[in-house]
This record gives C-alpha cells, structure tokens and sequence, in this order.
C-alpha cells in the first residue's frame, strides 16, 4: 500500500523547513516582520514491498495451461483436463534460467481465462487433479513455488477472474465467492506470494450472463492474507498496467497517478490510456508502471513460433524501453509442451544478460567528483569531474524514489575541453532513466534539474562506453 502522506511545507533561502505541521517561515524576499504560510501537499512515497518489486527490475511470466497442448491463446473450457500432460515438467530449469538471465522473481498463470487449474483446487475439477501429470497427483503451482525458493527467487501468481469452465460464472455474488476461495488456496497454501496479477478480462459465461467482480473485496482478502505482496492490475492497487503488451514504458512516466481516473481493472477510455502510459503528475498514490510483454508473438507456446523468438539485442531494447524508463519488465517466456523453457528462448535471455553485463561493465562516472548546487527550490545542478576524460555512449540517471519521485525536466550537458555540449534532455527519471546517446568524448558532465514536483535531490549520474 503507498504510504501517502499530506503535510505542510515551508521554505527559506530554498532549504525546506517542512514537517508535518504547519510551518510558520519568513521568506527572503519578504519584506522584515512579514511572514507567509504556505501549504504544499506532500507527495506519496512507496511502500517497502513496491520498491522491493521495482528494484527486482525484471520478472518472468510464464503462460502455461492446457492453452500450452491445444495450441491456443484463449481456450474456451471446454477443454479436456486429460490434454494437460507435460512429459518432462522440471519449474528448476524455468527458474535456472530466470536466475541466469538476472531476473528476480517469476509469475505463473495459476488459472488462465479457460478455467484450468495448475493446482488441486477443492473449488473445480477442472484441474491438474484430473490430468494425467504425476498420475493426477501433481501441482505446479507447488512445483513453481518450490523452484522460487530454491533459486532465490521471489513467486507471484496470476489468477484470471474470467473464467470460462466454471458454471457459476455470471451468477455473479456464487462466482465471488469461488473466486475468492482459490484466491485463499493459493495465499494459504504454498508460503509467501510476492505479486499477485489481476487483469480485467470479462467475458460472457457459460450460462450467458456477464460477471461483476468484486475489486474492493479481492483487493482486501489478498491485503489480509499477504500484506507484503504488491498487487497488480490496471488499477493497482499497487502497481498499475503500463497500457500496452509491447514492451515500452511512456517517455514521461509518473510512479504517480490519480485513483480516479483508472477505478477498476479493464475500464477504457484515452485519458485512462495516458495515465496508464505516463502516471499523472498530480497523481496522490504511488502506482509504479509495469510492463508486460511477451518474448513471442503469443502469450503461450506455440511450436510455429519457435523461430520467432526475441532476438537477445531486441530484449536489451525492451530493458531501456521499460527498466530504463521507470518501469518493471515483466517478460512471459512460456514453456513448452514438455514443460520446459525452449533452448532459444533460454539462449537468447542468456545473450541478452551478457548483452547487458558488457554495457554496464565499467561506469565512467565512478570516482568522479560531484557539486550539487539549487537554484530556487525546483531547480538544481551538478557538475562531475571525471577522473579522465572518457566516450560516453549510454546515460544512467536515478533518482532516491525512497524520497518519492521529483524530476519533472532535466538535461545532461557534457564538456569536450571547449565548450559545454548538450547530450540528452527529458521529462521524468524516476527509478532509472537509461538513454543511448551519439559516442561524446567528455571529461565533465553536468546534469541540470529545470523543473521538478518538489524540492530536487541530488540524481544518481553513471555513464558507459556503449557499443
Ligand atoms: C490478458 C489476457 O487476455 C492474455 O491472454 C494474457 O494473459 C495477458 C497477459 O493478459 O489480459
């Protein structure tokens, strides 16, 4: 849950003086003997659980149902739980190459749109229960878990609200109460859930009525069961869609948004679109962006598509299009009929991560000599003096988002010997901003903060060779 917290605050000579009381100051340039009020509203801040999230960076998502065996994208439920038979199901090798390839944490497809569960489920037969994997006796999402811990990896669970098999879908208050016992089996049952993925898919059902879900009560059983995970959905509560599946993060994106303009999973329009895209300014919660994006055409494996795969440089470009642009990539890498992740994808996730460890192999910034001056109290500089002049080629901007986010503006100059030489120049930086730049050969660099949403701190400034 972000912690918002509305306080008073005041300046003087552009040092803050704030708390959370008001606070009674005298303005340089007020005449003596005059003192102001003034109320700022301060900005939300996130929760120990959103910034373990965003740090992670990147997370495997991994499609995998009985969508896998018929070869579909959507199944209709009526498919035949005996068609879920993975021959050679091993979640360490999905976790093995998660690891190898950096990721953090992994999310798995407990139920998809069809209705199957990859649990033994006391809510529906339709399950692993009655499938032929580990003679009816096997659960994956137990398999997953277990594979998480065992790689040091943080487990997330998606669960699809549509569900197309269970015949109390569309009596709307039955179905509720369905959905929230497996939502209980699954936060009870298998150790710490990091995230948990909601997306607003709402079809009609079975019996031709449509669903209404229950948001505020889902939302609250998984706050009771599991404080510590972030939940996912168009509307957060925790941390919000990015509004595309093709893998970029808006240029300008807020952690912020307004809680009124995206209200419920799966509502449309262009202004939630943006808000998704770019979070809002203005916005009162902390809803960081996530981006998910799918290292094949689909979101589950299909044999056509083995030689479709993301290419290990197109997957360093998803990184700068959503970790480099204040986002979280959410990568679906769906494994295959036999249960396992195909070599391709494994060695191109593998080519990305040596990719990535090359790039940032050597910071030229490191050591260098750092002045920070304000300039009013939305404004700020710093000059860093490197210790020996150097080719840039990538730029890494972060900000502290422990104290919430701030930049609104900035530019990155760099000194060739003669004059100052504008690099790059953007809106938001956030958790970090990475860019690709022209090669410039440099010995200073300053980073210039023309405009922010509070009193600007001082970025974190690296910068590398590129290729
Ligand atoms: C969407 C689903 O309809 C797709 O099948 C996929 O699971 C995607 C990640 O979320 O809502």
């Amino acid at each position: 849950m972000s912690i918002s917290r509305r306080g008073f605050v005041g300046t003087m000579g552009g040092m803050a003086v704030g708390g959370s009381a008001m606070a009674r100051v005298m303005s340089a340039a007020e005449p003596a003997g005059m003192s102001v009020l003034r109320r700022v509203e301060s900005r939300p801040r996130p929760s120990s659980s959103q910034l373990l999230w965003q740090r992670d960076e990147l997370a495997f998502f991994l499609h995998f149902g009985v969508n896998t065996f018929s070869d579909r994208e959507w199944g209709d439920g009526k498919e035949d739980p005996k068609s879920f038979d993975p021959t050679a199901l091993d979640a360490r090798q999905w976790a093995r190459t998660a690891k190898a390839a950096g990721f953090k944490a992994m999310i798995l497809t407990a139920k998809h749109h069809d209705g199957f569960c990859l649990w033994p489920t006391k809510t529906t037969k339709h399950s692993v229960a009655s499938s032929p994997f580990r003679g009816g006796k096997g659960d994956v999402v137990r398999e997953f878990v277990d594979a998480c811990k065992a790689e040091g990896l943080r487990a997330g669970l998606y669960l699809s609200p549509w569900d197309r098999n269970h015949p109390t879908y569309g009596d709307s208050p039955t179905y509720n109460d369905v959905y929230a016992a497996q939502l209980t089996e699954l936060l009870t049952q298998y150790g710490p859930i990091h995230e948990v993925w909601f997306d607003g898919a709402n079809g009609e059902g079975p019996n031709g009525k449509r669903q209404v879900y229950d948001w505020p009560r889902v939302w609250g059983l998984v706050r009771k069961l599991m404080p510590d995970a972030v939940m996912f959905s168009d509307a957060g509560p925790d941390v919000r869609w990015i509004g595309n599946e093709a893998g970029y993060a808006g240029a300008t994106n807020w952690s912020f948004v307004r809680p009124d303009i995206v209200t419920a999973p799966g509502v449309s329009g262009d202004e939630v679109m943006r808000s998704l895209q770019h979070g809002d300014r203005d916005g009162t919660v902390w809803r960081p962006g996530e981006t998910d994006v799918s290292i094949r055409p689909g979101w589950f494996y299909h044999p056509a598509e083995d030689a479709k795969v993301r290419s290990a440089e197109n997957l360093v470009g998803l990184y700068f299009s959503s970790v480099g642009r204040n986002s979280k990539l959410l990568l679906n890498v769906p494994p295959t009929r036999e249960g396992l992740i195909h070599q391709t994808d494994v060695n191109n996730l593998v080519g990305m991560r040596t990719q990535l460890d090359r790039l940032f192999a050597r910071d030229v910034v490191a050591g260098a000599e750092a002045k920070w001056r304000m300039l009013g109290t939305t404004a700020a500089v710093g000059e860093f003096t490197l210790k020996e002049g150097a080719t840039v080629g990538v730029l890494d901007l972060r900000e502290d988002i422990t104290q919430g986010q701030r930049v609104a503006r900035y530019i990155v100059e760099g000194f060739d010997g003669i004059g100052w030489r504008v690099l790059r120049h953007g809106t938001t930086i956030g958790y970090r901003r990475l860019g690709k730049i022209a090669p410039a050969r440099v010995s200073k660099l300053k980073v210039s903060i023309e405009d922010a949403v509070e009193m600007p701190l001082p970025v974190t400034l690296s910068a590398y060779q590129g290729d």
